[in-house]
Parts: C-alpha cells; sequence; structure tokens
C-alpha cells in the first residue's frame, strides 16, 4: 500500500485565509500544503462571478496589511473592487510569495480523520490521495457552500441554470434572454441592475424584501490614498479597534437617536445616505441594540424606498417590514431604480410561492411564468456548510457533525473540544461576517500561527479546546446576541435560511473585546485549552 503524504500543516481552501496561513506557516519553516476545490486562488473571489460582484467593505481596508511593500504598492481604482480586481490582487499575492507550488488545485478534501495513535489528521481528498498531518487549518470561508434550494421539477427546466456563486467562467450570454432571479440578497441585488440592463425581461422572486441602501462607488480618491498610505500601519491599527457594525473606517456617529429632534435624524440620516455604503448604518451608535434608533433609521429608508420606486404597488412589496440591519445589510448600485424598468417584474413570494419548475419556466400559485433562463441568488449555507460537508472525525470517531447537531459548539470559533490540533479560521462563534473579513482574518491567521510556534517551541504535542470552557464559550456568544437586534428577525446568521438547520446565532458580534479575550487566553498560558 501506498505510504500517506507527510506534512506538518495541510491547509483547506486557497482564499484569503489559506493564503495568508501558507504564508505564516512557511514562515515558521514548516512543510505545509493547502488544498484547493477551484482551478485556481481566491476563493469566494474566485467562485462567485455573477454579473456585477463587487465587495461591500472598501478597498482601502478590503487588503492585506501584513506586508508593508504589498500594501503600498498596490493601486485600487474604485471605491468598492470589483470580484475581477479581487481576484488579480489574490492572484498577484500568490505570485509574490510564491505560494503556488504549495497549493493543490482542483481537489476537494472529503474527510479528515484524527489518529489518536499517531496524534495525526489523516486526510482523504476526491482524487483519492491519503495525506496526513499534525495540524489541520480548515480556511474554508463563512460564506461559501451554496445553498440549492430544493424545488420540484428543477432537472426537467430546458434552460441552464446558475446559482451566482457557480457562475460560469466564460460568463453567460443575457441579451435577448427572459431571465429569472431568484432571492433578493446582496448577490441578487448586485446582479439585478446589470441583468435587466442586458436581458429582454427580467423576473426577481422575491421571498423578503431587502433592506439596501446606495453604495456610491467611485474611484478612489488619489489624494484620500495617500493620506492613508503615508501611515497605512496607524490606519490599519485604528481600523481593527472601530471595525464594528458598520464596517468601515467611517466610525458610527455618538449619538443615539433618541438624542435628537425629529429634524436633527433626518439631517443625520441623509448626510450618511450621501455618503453611502455601510456607513449609512452608523447614523447612530446604537442602531443593532435601540429599537427607536433601529426605527428612525428603518422609516428614512422606507421613504426613499418610496420616492425611488414609481409603482406605489412595487414599492410597497420591496419595503421590509423587520429591523434594518438584522439581515446583512446590502449596498446597491441602482437597486430599487431597476424596477421603474418596463422590462423587469416583481413576483412577491409570501403571497404566491414557487410551487415546481417547469421545462419553460416557473410555476407560482398563481402563474406559470416562461424563462430562458434561472438565476438562483439563493446565497449560502453560511459558517457551518463548508466544514460540514467534509466528513470530519475527532476523537474516539467522534463526527463534528454529530458534535455540531444542535448548532456549532466551540471555543473562540478556533476549536472544537474532541477534536485536537484543528483549526477553525473566522469559524462560527468568532466575529467573522460582524466585521471586515479581512481584518477578521488576519487576527486569526496571526494567532493559530502563534500558537503552533508556542507548541513547537514548548513540546506540546497536542492542544484542544476544554469542554468547560467551550460551554462557557457558547453561552457568551448567545448572551452577547441575544442583546442585539440581530436576533429580531429571521438572517442567516442564526441559519434560518437553511430548511431543517439548528436556530443558534453562529458569529459573535463585537471584534476589538474578542480580541482581548485572544490576547488574554495567550497571557494566561492558553486558558480553556488543553495542551499535552
Ligand atoms: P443571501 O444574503 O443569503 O441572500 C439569499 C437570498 O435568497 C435571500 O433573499 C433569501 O431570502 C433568498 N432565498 C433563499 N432560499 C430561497 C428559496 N428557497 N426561495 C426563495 N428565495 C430564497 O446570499 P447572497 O449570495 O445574496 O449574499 C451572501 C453574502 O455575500 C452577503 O451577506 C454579503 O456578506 C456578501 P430570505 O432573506 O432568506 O428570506
Amino acid at each position: 500500500m501506498k505510504s500517506a503524504a507527510k506534512f506538518d500543516v495541510i491547509i483547506v481552501g486557497a482564499g484569503i485565509s489559506g493564503l495568508y496561513m501558507l504564508f505564516q506557516m512557511r514562515e515558521l519553516g514548516l512543510s505545509a500544503l493547502v488544498i484547493e476545490a477551484g482551478g485556481g486562488v481566491g476563493g469566494t473571489w474566485y467562485w462567485n462571478r455573477y454579473p456585477g460582484a463587487r465587495c461591500d467593505t472598501d478597498t482601502i481596508e478590503y487588503s492585506y496589511s501584513f506586508d508593508e511593500d504589498l500594501q503600498q504598492e498596490w493601486v485600487w481604482p474604485e471605491r468598492y473592487p470589483t470580484q475581477s480586481e479581487i481576484l488579480n490582487y489574490l492572484n498577484h499575492v500568490a505570485d509574490r510569495f510564491d505560494l503556488r507550488k504549495d497549493i493543490r488545485f482542483n481537489t476537494r478534501v472529503e474527510a479528515a480523520v484524527f489518529d489518536e495513535k499517531a496524534r495525526r489528521w489523516q486526510v482523504g481528498t476526491d482524487d483519492g490521495a491519503a495525506l496526513t498531518a499534525r495540524f489541520l487549518i480548515m480556511a474554508t470561508g463563512s460564506i461559501s457552500e451554496p445553498n440549492i434550494p430544493k424545488i420540484d421539477g428543477m432537472e426537467s427546466f430546458r434552460g441552464p441554470i446558475h446559482h451566482t456563486a457557480r457562475w460560469p467562467h466564460e460568463g453567460v450570454e443575457l441579451a435577448g434572454k427572459r431571465v429569472a432571479v431568484i432571492g433578493t440578497g446582496s448577490s441578487a441585488v448586485q446582479a439585478i441592475p446589470v441583468i435587466a440592463e442586458q436581458a429582454a425581461q427580467l423576473t426577481v422572486f422575491q421571498r423578503s424584501p431587502q433592506w439596501s441602501v446606495p453604495a456610491h462607488n467611485r474611484p478612489v480618491d488619489p489624494d484620500f490614498v495617500a493620506e492613508i498610505k503615508a501611515d497605512y500601519a496607524g490606519f490599519r491599527a485604528r481600523n481593527r479597534l472601530e471595525s464594528g457594525a458598520q464596517l468601515s473606517h467611517i466610525p458610527a456617529n455618538d449619538f443615539s437617536a433618541a438624542e435628537l429632534s425629529e429634524e436633527e435624524r433626518r439631517r443625520v440620516l441623509e448626510e450618511r445616505w450621501q455618503l453611502g455604503g455601510f456607513p449609512f448604518f452608523g447614523a447612530f451608535k446604537d442602531i443593532t441594540v435601540s429599537l427607536e434608533s433601529n426605527k428612525a433609521t428603518a422609516d428614512f429608508v422606507r421613504d426613499k424606498i418610496r420616492a425611488i420606486v414609481n409603482d406605489p404597488a412595487v414599492a410597497e412589496m420591496l419595503t421590509p417590514d423587520y429591523t434594518i440591519h438584522c439581515k446583512r445589510p446590502v449596498l446597491d448600485s441602482g437597486y430599487f431604480e431597476t424596477y421603474n424598468r418596463p422590462n423587469v417584474r416583481l413576483v412577491d413570494l409570501r403571497a404566491t410561492p414557487i410551487q415546481a419548475i417547469r421545462p419553460s419556466g416557473i410555476r407560482t400559485s398563481e402563474a406559470e411564468h416562461e424563462f430562458d433562463l434561472i438565476v438562483l441568488a439563493t446565497g449560502f449555507d453560511n459558517m457551518t456548510g463548508a466544514l460540514l460537508r467534509i466528513d470530519i472525525r475527532g476523537r474516539g470517531g467522534l463526527s463534528l457533525r454529530e458534535a455540531w447537531a444542535e448548532g456549532p459548539v466551540n471555543y473562540l470559533g478556533l476549536q472544537v473540544s474532541g477534536f485536537p490540533n484543528l483549526f477553525t479560521i473566522t469559524g462560527p462563534g468568532s466575529p467573522s461576517v460582524l466585521t471586515n473579513m479581512m481584518v477578521a482574518i488576519e487576527q486569526h491567521v496571526e494567532w493559530v500561527a502563534e500558537c503552533i510556534r508556542f507548541m513547537i517551541s514548548n513540546d506540546h504535542a497536542l492542544i484542544e479546546a476544554t469542554e468547560e470552557a467551550q460551554v462557557a464559550w457558547v453561552a457568551r456568544v448567545n448572551e452577547v446576541a441575544n442583546a442585539t437586534l440581530w436576533v429580531s428577525c429571521h438572517n442567516w446568521y442564526q441559519g434560518d435560511n437553511i430548511p431543517g438547520k439548528p436556530r443558534v446565532f453562529m458569529p459573535l458580534p463585537g471584534f476589538p473585546p474578542y480580541v482581548e479575550k485572544c490576547e488574554d487566553v495567550v497571557a494566561n498560558g492558553y486558558a480553556g485549552f488543553l495542551l499535552s
């Protein structure tokens, strides 16, 4: 029998976190292999090629900070980078640091089993390779496993069905086509205005209306960039401290709606609306905890939707009835305006649900709609989907699927009790999607790298979260989340978008206190972990 190839570290995924993890492991002089299902680097930016795909975080902060020359040299043309610009950047990073030679592309990890005797992870891939490593690092992304809804008759449709996160690399011809888009999350809101311009007809099937605000994308101001680059390190440090709900270097205002008159509230909201993007959600300091600030902000956006959309019945359908910022906020470029076009229709799935997909189109409870192409903008099995698709087994054969049957228990979002030497980058239980992903990823990768360095220099073979620390951590995440308005609606933070998924709040609100906690854990000899 062929013996398994041995590595110090196996990293699953060559997205933003996998690339940086590989860089860090090399710095420690370890042998590391990255296994990537895609044909190139980039993770989410490799897969999500739908029309209009862009990041919703400013370029100036959606980039690595670990290398001063890299951050000084790279030039971003626009406020929000397109998918292809980010992919170019990540390809450049892979080349610049010569990372590709340790990445195995077009290979999917299917199983990982902890061998207690050898104290190593055995990793199995879809090409039948057998690999082992002392450390296994899951850099599989928080928003990476597509949610393909089960709709009767899907396979009978005569035309193509494309999920936004699996968009064909060669592009899709839209001219002259009758197109359906199912879903109205970030991906749909970005794609819809672009598809509407090209397609003959576009019909949007909406389950939940969306709170969306203008991105106000624009070319980057060179003076602003020069100012940031004169002290990029200082900018990054402030960014880490302020990186909160508004996901922007522009901090939230330091007052609440309750402190202002009606007129002042409107003025502040209008100023923030003109800034565009996530800063809008920082008009008041407490939009995610105060119902009054939340309602003031929501009422303002409701009025904007009514003012933009010509048909009052369509405007009503597009207006959300739940707390704003409760689902992850969406930024748009002409989303609501698109519904004024004569070739665009909106179908409210709450009133008329989809019953089946037919060879010629989609049948709702009310009508048959004919299409040439169906776009599933139905999102992801967020935070746990990519991890649970792999058959991961820890001590005593315990599977992660069993361990997480009631929701993703973990410690610091970094480790799961019973799974020694396995780390999750931006895993559930860490701030991840509630902060700038770049900032969250760098902090996690650096923490894990330092932990591995510590273990090697102190001759520790294994690190494992204790059961007690894990129970306390899960309680803490729930306590923090339950004090916010994020639990006041149906959202994917709680798994509400996936039928049957346990309803548990997965990300941890509050990045700076989380970093403090991680640093305290280290200062106290890795408190909550068992080192052996
Ligand atoms: P999202 O934000 O999860 O949006 C998915 C959308 O698809 C959302 O409107 C869902 O409605 C809708 N959906 C999901 N399943 C169905 C079914 N079965 N039928 C009809 N509609 C459905 O994913 P995106 O790709 O747009 O964005 C992902 C992240 O990328 C985003 O948060 C940013 O971080 C960037 P729902 O709201 O669940 O009722």
